[in-house]
């Protein structure tokens, strides 16, 4: 039996160029849906484009182009960088695309009917960064906090409310029922504040009067949808709603998100979902935010590192193990160039590769490439079934990082038992049974090492499972093949150099 698995991300906006925030919460999103499919899960997983809202019409304005133009070449400039980082999502949604807007009118309309939208007039303060209406209470100094270089505007218009308040007892029930309905837990506890701190006849502003690009509010040309009431339905938009058949991907198993977006996505989100009558998602996972040399990867910011000199450092591959290996997937982390060459050379090159390289080799040598036909069980295979449990485990609860760390744990175990068994004095000493079941459990390991890295350098792990002789794409591998390796009788070959220590021969994968 297969379960589903829907995993979505944040919608980027079409802003600026892709940097390694951004990369961070895909990479580790793809991770997630990589290990699932290798659980067995039918995995749905669909990142996309925000492409709406204030100030992405600033950007265009910018760059003399019309909102159209530019997002497009947005979506496409997003789009070559996940490609290059081989996010293996089953769908790009664009918030300008006819299937999003139709799903947006008819959520509308569903929370209309029920009564939940009013007639006031906003008068407060707005960020364009965070497309949000901002109380006193939110500003510091009279700035936003997240956007401290732009201008805090003063908005007086009227508006469309959402009734948000009338869902304040709902939201509690929810976040008492499922404790893990949002993690990590500060999370949790963030969210349940603030709507705890709300009233019954809490509003929410969703439209927008005088902007210009954005979907239009049914019934009144003059406004447009407010971006972040419309945005977070790119999650319903992909399922195929309102047609028959999107229960079959929705509700949402989790939305990967990041801290300043929480709020909207584990409040506002299945507030709107109560409102029309659909099921809320089953979690909303908040991860850290990136840093480097002090700041936060940004559009705004400047930081010098770009995606680009990034990638090309090591290639794809290693910068996916990087952050996720380096930047725990619940909390805030740091990139340094340092760290990267130096968890690049011991772990991947000294590591995992030469593991790859030796274990090959000998296979070469010493068994004409085919792996001898030994069931073991070794001391390895047992610190294997440890560690893949330990694996599962992590990974279950979404610690990514964990995960990484067993896998690589079986990596120095492999490397140990090459030194401890000495395969090439086995042969010298004419001990084929032994050298036999040392090759056979290497291979073993090797194939299990593989298979638990692969959500991580999936490019790489392709490549030694063709090395291994192992038929078909790593992708479609299984449990059962991790739990016990198909490798006895495999033809083997020796592949390129994995992880080349000398930059200028590193491969992109
Ligand atoms: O918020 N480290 O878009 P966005 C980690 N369009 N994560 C980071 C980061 C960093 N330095 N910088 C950004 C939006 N992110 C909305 C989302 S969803 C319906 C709409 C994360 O382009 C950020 O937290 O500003 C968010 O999850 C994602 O990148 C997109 O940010």
């Amino acid at each position: 039996m297969t379960s589903k698995y829907y995993i979505t991300t944040a919608i980027d906006y079409s802003n600026g160029e892709p940097h390694l925030g951004h990369a961070y919460e895909k990479i580790g999103a793809d991770c997630v849906a990589r290990y699932r499919r290798l659980r067995g899960h039918d995995v749905h997983f669909s990142i996309g484009m925000d492409e709406h809202g204030q100030k992405v019409a600033q950007a265009a304005e910018e760059a003399g182009q019309t909102p159209q133009e530019w997002v497009d070449t947005i979506a496409a400039k997003f789009q070559a960088a996940w490609d290059e980082l081989a996010i293996s999502h089953d769908d790009f949604i664009r918030t300008t695309e006819p299937r999003h807007e139709r799903a947006v009118k008819e959520l509308f309309r569903r929370v209309q009917e029920g009564g939940h939208i009013t007639e006031g007039v906003y008068a407060g303060y707005y960020c364009v960064g965070c497309e949000a209406f901002k109380s006193e209470k939110d500003l510091e100094d009279g700035k936003c906090p997240t956007h401290p270089n732009l201008e805090i505007k003063w908005v007086e218009e009227p508006n469309y409310f959402f009734e948000i308040g009338r869902f304040r007892q709902k939201l509690l029930d929810l976040y008492h029922a499922n404790p893990e309905f949002v993690q990590p837990r500060s999370k949790y506890n963030e969210v349940y504040n603030v709507v705890e701190g709300w009233t019954d006849d809490q509003k929410l502003s969703v439209s927008r009067a005088r902007v210009p690009w954005g979907i239009p509010w049914p019934d009144d040309e003059t406004h447009v949808v407010y971006v972040w009431f419309e945005a977070l339905i790119n999650y319903l938009s992909v399922t195929g709603f309102p047609d028959d058949g999107y229960g079959a991907t929705w509700p949402a198993d989790v939305h990967v998100i990041g801290p300043d977006i929480v709020r909207f996505h584990a409040a506002m989100w299945p507030a709107m979902l109560m409102a029309a009558g659909i099921e809320v998602p089953g979690k909303v996972w908040c991860h850290g935010w990136v840093n480097t040399g002090g700041a936060r990867f940004s559009k705004s910011a400047g930081v010098a590192v770009t995606l680009r000199n990034l990638i090309d450092r090591h290639g794809p591959d290693a910068l996916r193990y990087f952050v996720l290996r380096e930047i725990p997937w619940h909390a805030d982390g740091n990139f340094t160039w340092e760290r990267f060459d130096t968890r690049y050379t011991s772990e991947l090159a000294d590591g995992y590769g030469n593991l790859v390289s030796r274990v090959l080799a000998m296979l070469g040598r010493y068994s004409g490439g085919v792996v001898p036909d030994h069931p073991g069980p070794t001391p390895l295979d047992a610190a294997g079934d440890e560690l893949i449990a330990a694996y599962r485990e992590a990974m279950d609860a979404h610690l990514l990082h964990e995960g990484a760390e067993h896998a690589w744990r079986l990596v120095d175990r492999a490397n140990g038992f090459v030194e401890e068994r000495a395969p090439w004095s086995l042969a010298k000493q004419g001990k084929t049974a032994e050298l036999e079941e040392t090759l056979a459990a290497l291979a073993r390991g090797v194939a299990r090492i593989t298979l638990l890295a692969s959500p991580f350098i999936p490019g790489k792990a392709q490549a030694v499972w063709q090395a291994l002789g192992m038929p078909g794409e790593v992708t479609s591998a299984t449990w059962a093949a991790l739990e016990h390796p198909p490798t006895s009788g495999a033809q083997t070959t020796k592949p390129a150099p994995l992880f080349p220590k000398d930059r200028t021969e590193a491969v992109t994968n």
